[in-house]
């Protein structure tokens, strides 16, 4: 099923702007997806529980067949591409991909939730998917 998704890309470790330089060009590539979009990368300030560096934070639009469960399984492995070792929850990053939302599939399993979880709480994200939705043509 062809499907409109939104990822955010987030990086606060090491050269913020190659980690999403990568991430952008290994969304590009991935199969049975095009990119309809991209807002600029912003600075912001950590968010959550844990003392580390502000993020470069920005959010891509694709169209795409892939399943959420098959996108989660590509953005994973970009994000192993770009050293992401996962160490503790929320804590600083080479590189984060996450589904923000697919405008026509929801999932709630253990691993994956779309939409995601925090996307109420985060203002920037919130604006960056404003700012995709209103430029998108069609
Ligand atoms: N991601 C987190 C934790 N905190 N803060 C900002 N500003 N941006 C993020 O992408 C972010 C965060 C865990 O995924
Ligand atoms: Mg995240
Ligand atoms: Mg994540």
């Amino acid at each position: 099923m062809k499907d409109v998704a939104y990822i955010a890309l987030g990086s606060n470790l090491g050269q913020r702007e190659v980690f999403l330089a990568q991430a952008r060009r290994a969304i590009a590539a991935l199969g049975k997806t095009r990119v309809l979009g991209q807002t600029d990368a912003e600075e912001t300030a950590p968010i959550g529980p844990i003392a580390q560096g502000p993020y470069l934070n920005q959010m891509i639009a694709i169209e795409t067949e892939l399943s959420p469960q098959d996108l989660l399984a590509e953005l994973k492995r970009i994000e192993a591409d770009a050293g992401r070792v996962r160490t503790t929850r929320w804590g600083p990053r080479t590189l984060d991909l996450d589904i923000v939302l697919f405008e026509n599939q929801a999932v709630h399993e253990p691993g994956l939730t779309v939409p995601h979880p925090e996307l109420s709480n985060r203002d920037f994200w919130l604006r960056e998917l404003a700012a995709l939705r209103s430029s998108r043509v069609g």
